[in-house]
Protein backbone atom coordinates (compact mmCIF):
# COMPACT_ATOMS: atom_id res chain seq x y z
CA UNK A 1 0.00 0.00 0.00
CA UNK A 2 1.40 3.11 -0.78
CA UNK A 3 0.80 6.32 1.35
CA UNK A 4 1.34 10.04 0.93
CA UNK A 5 2.54 10.94 4.60
CA UNK A 6 -0.02 14.24 4.13
CA UNK A 7 -2.44 14.66 6.68
CA UNK A 8 -5.20 16.12 4.62
CA UNK A 9 -6.81 19.19 5.96
CA UNK A 10 -10.18 19.30 7.24
CA UNK A 11 -13.09 21.13 5.53
CA UNK A 12 -12.55 24.97 5.75
CA UNK A 13 -9.02 24.60 6.55
CA UNK A 14 -6.35 25.86 3.77
CA UNK A 15 -5.07 23.51 1.42
CA UNK A 16 -1.25 23.19 1.22
CA UNK A 17 0.54 24.00 -2.48
CA UNK A 18 0.91 20.86 -4.35
CA UNK A 19 4.23 20.20 -5.73
CA UNK A 20 2.99 17.08 -7.96
CA UNK A 21 -0.26 15.00 -8.47
CA UNK A 22 0.87 13.16 -5.81
CA UNK A 23 0.86 15.45 -3.03
CA UNK A 24 -2.66 15.91 -4.04
CA UNK A 25 -4.70 16.95 -0.95
CA UNK A 26 -8.58 16.60 -0.57
CA UNK A 27 -10.84 18.80 1.46
CA UNK A 28 -12.93 17.30 3.83
CA UNK A 29 -11.35 13.70 4.50
CA UNK A 30 -10.07 12.91 7.70
CA UNK A 31 -7.26 10.50 6.24
CA UNK A 32 -5.13 11.26 3.34
CA UNK A 33 -3.53 7.77 2.83
CA UNK A 34 -3.62 6.48 -0.76
CA UNK A 35 -4.37 2.32 -1.90
CA UNK A 36 -4.03 0.78 -5.53
CA UNK A 37 -6.42 -1.61 -4.14
CA UNK A 38 -10.19 -1.53 -5.45
CA UNK A 39 -11.30 -3.79 -1.65
CA UNK A 40 -14.21 -1.61 -1.02
CA UNK A 41 -14.71 -0.48 3.40
CA UNK A 42 -17.37 -2.43 4.69
CA UNK A 43 -16.91 -2.02 8.41
CA UNK A 44 -16.51 0.81 10.58
CA UNK A 45 -15.50 0.90 14.23
CA UNK A 46 -16.82 -1.22 16.93
CA UNK A 47 -19.95 0.25 18.73
CA UNK A 48 -20.09 -1.83 22.44
CA UNK A 49 -22.98 -1.33 24.74
CA UNK A 50 -22.10 0.32 27.77
CA UNK A 51 -23.00 -1.75 31.03
CA UNK A 52 -22.92 -0.99 34.60
CA UNK A 53 -25.41 -2.40 36.76
CA UNK A 54 -25.48 -6.15 35.54
CA UNK A 55 -28.85 -7.53 35.68
CA UNK A 56 -28.51 -9.11 38.83
CA UNK A 57 -28.44 -5.66 40.28
CA UNK A 58 -24.48 -5.69 41.57
CA UNK A 59 -22.10 -2.99 40.00
CA UNK A 60 -19.90 -4.18 37.31
CA UNK A 61 -16.35 -4.43 38.82
CA UNK A 62 -15.02 -0.99 39.50
CA UNK A 63 -17.73 1.32 38.96
CA UNK A 64 -19.80 3.30 42.14
CA UNK A 65 -22.63 4.59 42.36
CA UNK A 66 -22.44 8.02 40.44
CA UNK A 67 -25.68 9.43 42.75
CA UNK A 68 -26.80 9.90 46.09
CA UNK A 69 -28.55 7.34 47.63
CA UNK A 70 -31.83 10.07 47.93
CA UNK A 71 -31.74 10.81 43.76
CA UNK A 72 -31.33 6.66 43.40
CA UNK A 73 -34.27 6.63 45.20
CA UNK A 74 -35.77 9.46 43.61
CA UNK A 75 -35.19 7.86 40.02
CA UNK A 76 -37.01 4.65 41.23
CA UNK A 77 -39.91 6.27 42.33
CA UNK A 78 -40.31 8.31 39.46
CA UNK A 79 -39.60 4.70 37.12
CA UNK A 80 -42.26 2.75 39.72
CA UNK A 81 -45.02 5.80 39.47
CA UNK A 82 -44.76 6.07 35.93
CA UNK A 83 -45.34 1.93 35.23
CA UNK A 84 -48.54 2.41 37.61
CA UNK A 85 -49.67 5.64 35.55
CA UNK A 86 -49.31 3.81 32.03
CA UNK A 87 -51.01 0.26 33.38
CA UNK A 88 -54.25 2.42 35.05
CA UNK A 89 -54.16 4.85 32.04
CA UNK A 90 -53.75 2.30 29.51
CA UNK A 91 -56.89 0.82 30.84
CA UNK A 92 -58.58 4.37 30.62
CA UNK A 93 -58.51 4.60 27.05
CA UNK A 94 -59.76 0.80 27.38
CA UNK A 95 -62.71 2.35 29.25
CA UNK A 96 -63.43 4.48 26.52
CA UNK A 97 -62.53 7.50 29.46
CA UNK A 98 -59.97 8.75 27.39
CA UNK A 99 -59.60 8.41 23.47
CA UNK A 100 -55.89 7.33 23.46
CA UNK A 101 -52.99 6.42 25.36
CA UNK A 102 -49.16 5.14 24.45
CA UNK A 103 -47.19 3.36 27.67
CA UNK A 104 -43.15 4.47 28.46
CA UNK A 105 -43.23 0.59 29.66
CA UNK A 106 -39.90 -1.49 29.72
CA UNK A 107 -38.33 2.39 29.20
CA UNK A 108 -38.61 4.22 31.85
CA UNK A 109 -34.42 4.44 32.41
CA UNK A 110 -33.97 5.79 29.05
CA UNK A 111 -36.00 9.13 29.95
CA UNK A 112 -35.37 9.17 33.85
CA UNK A 113 -31.65 8.40 33.84
CA UNK A 114 -31.22 11.38 31.21
CA UNK A 115 -33.42 13.10 32.87
CA UNK A 116 -31.84 13.39 36.28
CA UNK A 117 -27.91 13.55 34.71
CA UNK A 118 -29.07 17.14 32.97
CA UNK A 119 -29.43 20.21 34.59
CA UNK A 120 -32.80 22.51 35.41
CA UNK A 121 -31.96 24.99 32.48
CA UNK A 122 -31.19 22.42 29.43
CA UNK A 123 -34.01 22.77 27.07
CA UNK A 124 -35.91 19.49 26.15
CA UNK A 125 -37.10 17.98 22.88
CA UNK A 126 -39.34 15.09 23.40
CA UNK A 127 -41.07 12.52 21.41
CA UNK A 128 -43.95 10.93 23.17
CA UNK A 129 -42.39 7.91 25.24
CA UNK A 130 -40.74 10.00 27.67
CA UNK A 131 -43.36 10.39 30.74
CA UNK A 132 -40.74 9.91 33.39
CA UNK A 133 -38.94 12.88 32.44
CA UNK A 134 -41.49 15.17 32.85
CA UNK A 135 -42.49 13.64 36.19
CA UNK A 136 -38.63 14.14 37.28
CA UNK A 137 -39.31 17.47 35.99
CA UNK A 138 -42.05 18.08 38.16
CA UNK A 139 -45.18 17.81 36.24
CA UNK A 140 -47.97 16.76 38.44
CA UNK A 141 -50.48 13.82 38.03
CA UNK A 142 -53.49 16.16 37.86
CA UNK A 143 -52.01 17.77 35.00
CA UNK A 144 -51.03 14.55 33.03
CA UNK A 145 -54.66 13.13 33.43
CA UNK A 146 -55.66 16.68 32.29
CA UNK A 147 -54.09 16.20 29.52
CA UNK A 148 -54.95 12.82 28.56
CA UNK A 149 -58.15 14.11 29.09
CA UNK A 150 -58.16 17.14 27.23
CA UNK A 151 -60.07 18.79 29.26
CA UNK A 152 -60.38 22.51 30.43
CA UNK A 153 -57.43 22.02 32.64
CA UNK A 154 -54.65 20.41 29.64
CA UNK A 155 -52.02 22.76 29.25
CA UNK A 156 -52.29 22.37 25.09
CA UNK A 157 -55.77 23.69 25.35
CA UNK A 158 -57.14 20.25 24.38
CA UNK A 159 -55.48 20.83 20.59
CA UNK A 160 -53.49 17.81 20.49
CA UNK A 161 -53.79 13.83 21.00
CA UNK A 162 -53.98 12.45 24.96
CA UNK A 163 -50.53 12.19 26.32
CA UNK A 164 -49.16 15.27 24.21
CA UNK A 165 -47.50 16.41 27.63
CA UNK A 166 -45.55 20.08 27.89
CA UNK A 167 -44.38 21.56 31.25
CA UNK A 168 -46.17 23.85 33.09
CA UNK A 169 -43.95 27.23 33.15
CA UNK A 170 -44.12 27.48 37.17
CA UNK A 171 -41.95 24.13 37.26
CA UNK A 172 -39.01 26.60 35.95
CA UNK A 173 -37.69 23.59 33.38
CA UNK A 174 -37.77 24.20 29.61
CA UNK A 175 -39.53 21.85 27.30
CA UNK A 176 -41.19 21.69 24.05
CA UNK A 177 -44.34 19.89 24.07
CA UNK A 178 -44.70 16.22 22.63
CA UNK A 179 -45.77 16.72 18.95
CA UNK A 180 -47.23 14.21 16.10
CA UNK A 181 -45.17 14.57 13.68
CA UNK A 182 -41.77 12.42 14.20
CA UNK A 183 -37.95 13.59 13.91
CA UNK A 184 -39.31 17.57 13.29
CA UNK A 185 -37.21 18.01 16.42
CA UNK A 186 -34.42 16.59 15.30
CA UNK A 187 -33.14 19.49 13.12
CA UNK A 188 -34.76 22.06 15.61
CA UNK A 189 -33.13 21.08 18.80
CA UNK A 190 -29.25 22.09 17.35
CA UNK A 191 -30.92 25.58 16.69
CA UNK A 192 -31.44 26.03 19.56
CA UNK A 193 -28.18 24.32 20.74
CA UNK A 194 -26.58 26.11 18.22
CA UNK A 195 -28.21 29.95 19.92
CA UNK A 196 -26.24 28.37 23.73
CA UNK A 197 -23.10 27.94 21.93
CA UNK A 198 -22.86 31.37 20.14
CA UNK A 199 -24.29 32.74 23.87
CA UNK A 200 -21.83 30.69 25.50
CA UNK A 201 -24.54 29.66 28.10
CA UNK A 202 -24.30 26.54 30.15
CA UNK A 203 -27.14 24.83 28.56
CA UNK A 204 -28.07 21.97 26.31
CA UNK A 205 -31.09 21.24 24.09
CA UNK A 206 -32.17 17.83 24.29
CA UNK A 207 -33.61 16.07 21.35
CA UNK A 208 -35.45 12.61 22.47
CA UNK A 209 -36.35 10.55 19.13
CA UNK A 210 -36.85 6.58 18.50
CA UNK A 211 -34.93 4.40 16.13
CA UNK A 212 -38.54 4.76 13.93
CA UNK A 213 -38.07 8.54 14.26
CA UNK A 214 -33.79 8.09 12.73
CA UNK A 215 -35.27 6.78 9.81
CA UNK A 216 -36.78 9.92 8.70
CA UNK A 217 -34.78 12.07 6.26
CA UNK A 218 -35.39 15.07 9.01
CA UNK A 219 -32.67 13.07 11.32
CA UNK A 220 -29.14 12.89 9.60
CA UNK A 221 -30.24 16.45 8.44
CA UNK A 222 -30.31 17.32 12.26
CA UNK A 223 -26.98 15.49 12.89
CA UNK A 224 -25.16 16.82 9.85
CA UNK A 225 -26.13 20.31 10.98
CA UNK A 226 -25.00 20.13 14.76
CA UNK A 227 -21.85 18.55 13.61
CA UNK A 228 -20.46 21.29 11.59
CA UNK A 229 -21.58 24.17 13.62
CA UNK A 230 -21.04 22.64 16.88
CA UNK A 231 -24.32 22.93 18.33
CA UNK A 232 -24.72 21.91 22.22
CA UNK A 233 -27.01 19.36 20.95
CA UNK A 234 -27.30 15.79 23.29
CA UNK A 235 -28.81 13.95 20.83
CA UNK A 236 -30.53 10.78 22.48
CA UNK A 237 -31.88 8.03 21.09
CA UNK A 238 -34.49 5.45 21.94
CA UNK A 239 -33.66 2.44 20.24
CA UNK A 240 -36.60 -0.07 21.41
CA UNK A 241 -36.44 -2.47 18.01
CA UNK A 242 -39.61 -1.49 16.59
CA UNK A 243 -41.50 1.61 14.66
CA UNK A 244 -45.02 0.36 15.26
CA UNK A 245 -44.64 -3.01 13.68
CA UNK A 246 -41.52 -2.43 11.66
CA UNK A 247 -38.87 -4.03 13.52
CA UNK A 248 -35.80 -2.56 13.21
CA UNK A 249 -34.19 -5.07 10.99
CA UNK A 250 -36.41 -3.67 8.40
CA UNK A 251 -35.28 -0.10 9.18
CA UNK A 252 -31.87 -0.17 8.56
CA UNK A 253 -28.90 -2.76 7.61
CA UNK A 254 -26.08 -0.75 9.54
CA UNK A 255 -24.90 -1.13 12.86
CA UNK A 256 -27.62 1.31 14.51
CA UNK A 257 -28.12 4.86 14.87
CA UNK A 258 -25.00 5.37 17.04
CA UNK A 259 -22.85 4.49 13.85
CA UNK A 260 -24.59 7.05 12.01
CA UNK A 261 -23.22 9.96 13.56
CA UNK A 262 -19.68 9.59 13.44
CA UNK A 263 -20.10 10.67 9.69
CA UNK A 264 -21.54 13.77 10.81
CA UNK A 265 -18.49 14.22 13.02
CA UNK A 266 -20.93 13.59 16.67
CA UNK A 267 -19.09 11.59 18.96
CA UNK A 268 -21.63 8.79 19.93
CA UNK A 269 -22.00 6.17 22.87
CA UNK A 270 -23.98 3.00 23.05
CA UNK A 271 -25.32 2.69 26.36
CA UNK A 272 -27.77 -0.29 27.82
CA UNK A 273 -30.64 1.69 28.23
CA UNK A 274 -32.11 -0.35 30.61
CA UNK A 275 -29.52 0.04 32.75
CA UNK A 276 -29.87 3.19 35.21
CA UNK A 277 -26.38 3.66 36.24
CA UNK A 278 -25.26 3.50 32.29
CA UNK A 279 -27.66 5.76 30.96
CA UNK A 280 -26.88 8.14 34.36
CA UNK A 281 -23.16 8.33 33.75
CA UNK A 282 -23.26 8.24 29.94
CA UNK A 283 -25.60 11.60 29.50
CA UNK A 284 -23.23 13.05 32.77
CA UNK A 285 -20.27 12.06 30.48
CA UNK A 286 -22.44 13.44 27.27
CA UNK A 287 -23.63 16.76 28.71
CA UNK A 288 -19.91 17.51 30.06
CA UNK A 289 -18.12 17.21 26.59
CA UNK A 290 -20.83 19.16 25.10
CA UNK A 291 -20.17 22.26 27.14
CA UNK A 292 -15.90 21.71 27.53
CA UNK A 293 -16.27 21.08 23.53
CA UNK A 294 -19.45 23.15 22.44
CA UNK A 295 -20.01 20.31 20.25
CA UNK A 296 -23.33 17.85 20.21
CA UNK A 297 -23.08 13.97 21.07
CA UNK A 298 -25.25 11.22 20.50
CA UNK A 299 -26.49 8.71 22.80
CA UNK A 300 -27.74 5.32 21.95
CA UNK A 301 -29.91 3.66 24.26
CA UNK A 302 -30.80 -0.22 23.25
CA UNK A 303 -34.15 -0.89 24.98
CA UNK A 304 -37.16 -3.00 24.10
CA UNK A 305 -40.72 -1.61 23.78
CA UNK A 306 -42.93 -3.50 26.25
CA UNK A 307 -45.68 -2.24 25.47
CA UNK A 308 -48.10 -2.07 22.28
CA UNK A 309 -46.69 1.51 19.94
CA UNK A 310 -50.29 2.64 21.72
CA UNK A 311 -53.74 1.76 22.26
CA UNK A 312 -54.45 1.63 18.54
CA UNK A 313 -51.46 -1.12 17.88
CA UNK A 314 -51.85 -4.83 18.52
CA UNK A 315 -48.48 -6.13 18.86
CA UNK A 316 -49.15 -9.85 18.78
CA UNK A 317 -49.73 -9.34 15.35
CA UNK A 318 -46.07 -9.01 14.56
CA UNK A 319 -44.15 -10.02 17.52
CA UNK A 320 -44.01 -13.13 19.56
CA UNK A 321 -45.02 -12.72 23.21
CA UNK A 322 -42.16 -14.88 24.60
CA UNK A 323 -39.77 -12.32 23.48
CA UNK A 324 -42.10 -9.69 24.73
CA UNK A 325 -42.24 -10.77 28.44
CA UNK A 326 -38.84 -11.98 28.40
CA UNK A 327 -38.15 -8.37 27.47
CA UNK A 328 -40.67 -7.09 30.34
CA UNK A 329 -38.88 -9.61 32.84
CA UNK A 330 -35.53 -8.37 31.61
CA UNK A 331 -36.72 -4.12 32.51
CA UNK A 332 -35.51 -1.54 34.25
CA UNK A 333 -37.32 -1.65 37.45
CA UNK A 334 -36.65 -4.94 38.24
CA UNK A 335 -33.15 -4.21 37.89
CA UNK A 336 -32.61 -1.51 39.97
CA UNK A 337 -35.43 -2.51 42.07
CA UNK A 338 -32.81 -5.66 42.55
CA UNK A 339 -29.57 -3.20 43.47
CA UNK A 340 -31.52 -0.78 46.29
CA UNK A 341 -32.66 -3.60 48.18
CA UNK A 342 -29.10 -5.27 48.16
CA UNK A 343 -28.19 -1.80 49.47
CA UNK A 344 -30.78 -2.21 52.07
CA UNK A 345 -32.21 0.74 50.90
CA UNK A 346 -35.47 -0.52 49.66
CA UNK A 347 -37.88 -3.12 50.78
CA UNK A 348 -40.72 -5.19 49.38
CA UNK A 349 -43.05 -3.69 52.09
CA UNK A 350 -42.16 0.06 50.33
CA UNK A 351 -42.64 -1.49 47.38
CA UNK A 352 -45.90 -2.45 48.01
CA UNK A 353 -47.25 0.78 49.78
CA UNK A 354 -45.33 3.05 46.45
CA UNK A 355 -47.09 1.61 44.21
CA UNK A 356 -50.76 1.43 46.07
CA UNK A 357 -49.97 4.95 46.27
CA UNK A 358 -49.39 5.89 42.77
CA UNK A 359 -52.73 3.56 42.49
CA UNK A 360 -54.27 5.40 44.01
CA UNK A 361 -53.30 9.04 43.17
CA UNK A 362 -53.88 8.38 39.88
CA UNK A 363 -57.46 6.85 39.98
CA UNK A 364 -57.96 9.60 41.93
CA UNK A 365 -56.82 11.93 39.17
CA UNK A 366 -59.21 10.35 36.67
CA UNK A 367 -61.97 10.95 38.90
CA UNK A 368 -61.49 14.59 39.34
CA UNK A 369 -60.43 15.11 35.58
CA UNK A 370 -63.38 12.99 34.12
CA UNK A 371 -65.64 15.65 35.87
CA UNK A 372 -64.27 18.26 34.44
CA UNK A 373 -65.62 19.88 30.78
CA UNK A 374 -64.09 19.55 27.50
CA UNK A 375 -61.43 21.77 26.14
CA UNK A 376 -63.24 23.94 23.71
CA UNK A 377 -62.55 22.93 20.22
CA UNK A 378 -62.86 26.53 19.03
CA UNK A 379 -59.36 26.86 20.67
CA UNK A 380 -57.74 24.73 18.18
CA UNK A 381 -58.18 27.66 15.47
CA UNK A 382 -56.90 30.52 17.80
CA UNK A 383 -53.43 31.25 18.54
CA UNK A 384 -51.74 30.56 15.28
CA UNK A 385 -52.60 33.86 13.03
CA UNK A 386 -53.13 36.93 14.49
CA UNK A 387 -55.87 37.53 12.25
CA UNK A 388 -57.19 34.05 11.16
CA UNK A 389 -56.97 32.99 7.49
CA UNK A 390 -59.95 33.10 4.72
CA UNK A 391 -59.58 29.25 4.86
CA UNK A 392 -59.11 28.15 8.66
CA UNK A 393 -62.66 30.81 8.89
CA UNK A 394 -64.32 28.59 7.25
CA UNK A 395 -62.90 25.59 9.00
CA UNK A 396 -64.04 26.84 12.12
CA UNK A 397 -67.60 27.44 10.25
CA UNK A 398 -68.08 24.13 8.84
CA UNK A 399 -66.63 22.40 12.35
CA UNK A 400 -69.18 24.65 14.76
CA UNK A 401 -71.90 23.56 11.98
CA UNK A 402 -71.24 20.07 12.95
CA UNK A 403 -71.12 20.84 16.54
CA UNK A 404 -74.66 22.45 16.11
CA UNK A 405 -76.03 19.57 14.28
CA UNK A 406 -74.78 16.52 17.03
CA UNK A 407 -74.54 18.61 20.05
CA UNK A 408 -75.68 15.78 21.88
CA UNK A 409 -72.38 13.93 21.44
CA UNK A 410 -70.29 17.31 22.37
CA UNK A 411 -69.70 18.52 25.90
CA UNK A 412 -70.23 22.09 24.35
CA UNK A 413 -72.70 23.74 26.47
CA UNK A 414 -70.71 25.81 28.65
CA UNK A 415 -68.96 27.14 25.42
CA UNK A 416 -70.06 30.63 23.55
CA UNK A 417 -70.19 31.05 19.34
CA UNK A 418 -70.87 27.42 19.05
C1 LIG B 1 -43.38 12.00 9.89
C2 LIG B 1 -44.17 10.87 10.47
N1 LIG B 1 -44.24 9.70 9.81
C3 LIG B 1 -44.96 8.67 10.31
C4 LIG B 1 -45.63 8.82 11.49
C5 LIG B 1 -46.45 7.67 12.04
N2 LIG B 1 -45.77 7.11 13.22
C6 LIG B 1 -46.11 7.48 14.47
S1 LIG B 1 -45.16 6.76 15.62
C7 LIG B 1 -44.29 5.89 14.47
C8 LIG B 1 -43.18 4.96 14.88
C9 LIG B 1 -42.07 5.66 15.58
O1 LIG B 1 -41.11 4.77 16.03
P1 LIG B 1 -39.93 5.21 16.97
O2 LIG B 1 -39.42 6.55 16.56
O3 LIG B 1 -38.95 4.10 17.00
O4 LIG B 1 -40.59 5.42 18.39
P2 LIG B 1 -41.31 4.35 19.32
O5 LIG B 1 -42.78 4.46 19.03
O6 LIG B 1 -40.76 3.02 19.00
O7 LIG B 1 -41.01 4.79 20.71
C10 LIG B 1 -44.76 6.18 13.19
C11 LIG B 1 -44.21 5.58 11.95
C12 LIG B 1 -45.54 10.07 12.15
N3 LIG B 1 -46.12 10.30 13.33
N4 LIG B 1 -44.80 11.07 11.62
Amino acid sequence: MMRSGARVALLGVQRRACSSPADLVFRGTLSSSLTPSTDFVRKGTDFPILRQLMPSGDLAEGVEQPFSDEVGLKMYDCMVRSSVYDTILNDAQRQGRISFYMTSTGEEATSVGTAAALEPQDLMWPQYRELCMFLWRGMDLQTIVDTCYCNVDCLGKGRNLPIFYMLPKETGTPSLPVKAPLATYVPQAPGAGYAFKLRKENKVSVCYFGDGAASEGDTPSGFNFAGVLGSQTLFICRNNGFAISTPVEEQYSGDGIASRSVAFDVPSMRVDGNDIVAVYNATKAARELIIKERRSVLLELMTYRVGHHSTSDDSSAYRNDTERSEAAGAGPIRRFRRYLTKKGLWSDEQDKALRAEARKNVVEALRSGGQKQKSNPDLMFTDLYDEPIPSLIEQRAEMNRHIAAHRDRYEVAKFKDL
